[in-house]
């Protein structure tokens, strides 16, 4: 109920392939090369539109690609690129290669962008690799394939209020009286595991969401109780309302849980213990006389709280609570969602390391691989002799010789590169 999600398959265009041409000119029997560029493949970017609250159009599609790059042609013509597939998300999505797992961004700000699968680059053309002693080349670099993976996206659904509170104090009683949430309820801790949402009418067609965020203890920053992880949710929430057990049923001190969940918060985040909280003392139909609420009262006043006293059992003070919090709410201005939206968590992920690996799949047969390698074989046509002989060089170049001794391939080994297979000569 928290999260809108959806997956799918994204591509990025193939690079187009440089071409192998020379000049033919009248009277001039072998002109200089003139192939030209193959153009890069168009790239998929998810960028952020705060008019969508969304992920549903996503839901029927299954694949996305960007327009591949055009072959180059000969009189030094360069292919044109493909263009960008620009894919539109709601701010607060959360990118996920679906394979992997891995996280790779966090949007949530107007306009951010994110490349999620980048086009291939397009091959050089034979005009390209020209030189003084190389007078006719008769290679080009294919296209580089666009690259291709599967996505998850994750929309968190903003709560504008966050229910806070140690565990068994009532929150999620508090929320199933207030909203259609339905969470389980009862008379032990931890009984919620997950956060509930929870949209709160608060009549003329106004309404706002609560989440019911479980678990927080003293030590929760250090993954006690719980742990931490839910404290994620409330980061974008507006409001925070601390419910505490003014009864004190279970012999615990509303006053010290008070603070205690406080300095959770702090420990978290510093810009989480800023937000505005309003205490909720609840259980007060528990109460025997005024001596518990006085005192928790003044304690809470006394540190500038706003407190309102209730039963979520009974429903007393909830109406003027929720009023409370709806009338706060439109009080809050939008700096202070900002404030929520800083949180931008980008990692890096396309800057992977360079390299030749050799692989040994068995007594005589070994495969060159690695980042260096796939790029590269990339552009090659191995049906081209030049073109492989370009890739050997380069490898070369990057120590693959050296490599290969250290791996202790010798004479009559089979190697592999790409498709291509050959017996190692020393
Ligand atoms: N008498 C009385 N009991 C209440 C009140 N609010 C909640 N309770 C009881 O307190 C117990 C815990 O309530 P929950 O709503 O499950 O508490 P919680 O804060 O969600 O607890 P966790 O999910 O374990 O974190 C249940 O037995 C509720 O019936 C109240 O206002 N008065
Ligand atoms: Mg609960």
């Amino acid at each position: 109920m928290f999260l809108d999600q959806v997956e799918f398959r994204v591509k990025g265009g193939d690079g187009g392939n440089g071409v192998v041409s020379f000049r033919r000119e009248k009277y001039i029997d072998m002109g200089g090369p003139d192939g030209g560029d193959g153009g890069d493949g168009g790239s998929v970017i998810l960028r952020v539109d705060p008019t969508l609250n969304t992920l549903s159009d996503f839901r029927y599609h299954r694949h996305y690609q960007a327009a591949k790059g055009i072959h180059g042609s000969g009189n030094n013509k360069h292919g044109k690129s493909g263009q960008d597939l620009l894919l539109k998300v709601p701010p607060g999505t959360v990118i996920y290669d679906t394979d992997t797992g891995q996280l790779l961004a966090d949007l949530t700000k107007e306009g951010q962008e994110w490349i999620v699968a980048r086009g291939g680059k397009g091959g050089k053309g034979n005009a390209r690799f020209k030189k003084s002693t190389r007078k006719a080349p008769r290679f080009a670099d294919q296209g580089e394939i666009g690259q291709e993976r599967n996505l998850t996206l994750e929309l968190k659904l903003l709560a504008d209020v966050g229910l806070i509170g140690y565990p068994n104090v009532g929150k999620s009683t508090l929320i199933s009286v207030v909203s259609e949430a339905r969470p389980k309820i009862a008379s032990y801790p931890f009984t919620t595991l997950k956060p509930n949402l929870g949209v709160v009418s608060v009549g003329d067609y106004r309404s706002f969401v609560m989440a019911d965020i479980p678990g927080l203890i003293k030590g929760a920053h250090q993954g006690v109780g719980l742990g931490d992880e839910f404290l994620r949710h409330i980061e974008r929430t507006k409001l925070l309302l601390h419910v505490l057990d003014v009864a004190g049923i279970e012999g615990r001190d509303p006053l010290q849980d008070f603070a205690d969940i406080n300095q959770e918060l702090i420990n978290y985040n510093q810009r989480l213990s800023a937000r505005p909280q309003l205490v909720a003392l609840n259980k007060t139909d528990l109460l025997p006389n005024d001596q518990n609420l006085v005192r928790a009262t003044r304690g809470l006043e006394r540190v500038g709280m706003e407190v309102f006293p209730i039963s979520a059992v009974t429903g007393k003070g909830v109406k003027e609570l929720i009023a409370r919090v709806s009338r706060l709410l439109e009080e809050i201005s939008e700096e202070e969602l900002i404030i929520a939206e800083e949180e931008v968590v980008i990692k890096p992920e396309f800057n992977q390391e360079r390299g030749i690996e050799i692989k040994r799949w068995s007594a005589d047969l070994y495969e060159i691989t690695g980042s260096l390698v796939e790029e590269n074989i990339q552009k090659t046509n191995f049906s081209n002799d030049d073109s492989v002989k370009r890739l050997l060089r380069i490898l070369q170049h990057h120590g693959l010789n050296q490599l290969m001794t250290e791996k202790g391939i010798k004479q009559g080994d089979v190697v592999k590169i790409g498709s291509l297979e050959f017996e190692y000569l020393e």
